[in-house]
């Protein structure tokens, strides 16, 4: 018997990269194996710059709990959305990026077409039963050329990614655990968000989702 080379066997989930949008690549599974290696990575930063909800420009608190690690951590409260050197919650430099997280980055990165991407941000975001993002564009960084990848944990959600406009009706996508989206080029200001994070108990991180989006921020 001649066994299938790809994606056939029910026991081991399809990885094969899948095409979102022109510029943009889901890698099923490409962070799997260093799941838990990621994850104690996120738990020493979290140690030295806590997980917080942060309030957005409007007043709103966002749902999904924050922090940041690299050069540079996306912030919003009521002045606005940017990205500082220092935590506010603490005045210190945000933790080092660990090198885990930069070079899953890089590589990711290249597997999907963007070669020599170096990351100067990880913006961890925690999502509790819930928890949710609404559409946005991520617009904040200094350079659209760069790419931005994202790194999903534990409990699996449903990602909307629309087009250019918010009123393009997003494709909804399921994100599982060690899934990897890769995007920039034309698709770098589309919209995207996931819906509410469903109840749920995973091995690794309990009752929550963990996603780590890595970016280049500054020049
Ligand atoms: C999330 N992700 O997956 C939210 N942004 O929880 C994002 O907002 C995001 O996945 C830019 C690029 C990739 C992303
Ligand atoms: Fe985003």
């Amino acid at each position: 018997m001649t066994l299938p080379l790809f994606d056939c066997d029910p026991a081991q989930p399809q990885r094969q990269p899948v095409s979102l949008a022109p510029g943009a690549m889901l890698l099923p599974g490409f962070a799997l194996d260093r799941a838990s290696a990621l994850l104690a990575a996120v738990h020493d930063v979290t140690r030295r710059a806590a997980l917080r909800q942060m309030t957005t420009p409007g007043g709103h608190q966002m749902s999904a709990q924050m922090t940041n690690c690299g050069r540079l951590g996306w912030v919003t409260d009521r002045q606005g959305y940017r990205y500082t050197a220092a935590d506010p919650l603490t005045g210190r430099r945000w933790p080092t990026m660990p090198t885990i997280l930069s070079e899953l980055a890089t590589s990711a990165a290249a597997q999907a077409g963007y070669a020599g991407f170096s990351p100067d941000v990880c913006l961890i975001n925690r999502y509790a039963p819930g928890a949710r993002m609404g559409l946005h564009q991520d617009k904040d960084e200094t350079d659209y050329a760069h790419p931005i990848v994202s790194v999903s944990l534990g409990l699996p959600v449903t990602f909307q990614f629309g087009g250019r406009r918010r009123a393009d009706r997003p494709d909804k996508w399921r994100l599982a655990h060690g899934d990897v989206v890769v995007w920039g080029g034309p698709a770098r200001l589309r919209y995207h968000g996931v819906l509410a994070l469903k109840d749920g108990e995973h091995a690794l991180t309990g009752r929550a989702r963990i996603n780590l989006t890595l970016r280049r921020a500054g020049p």
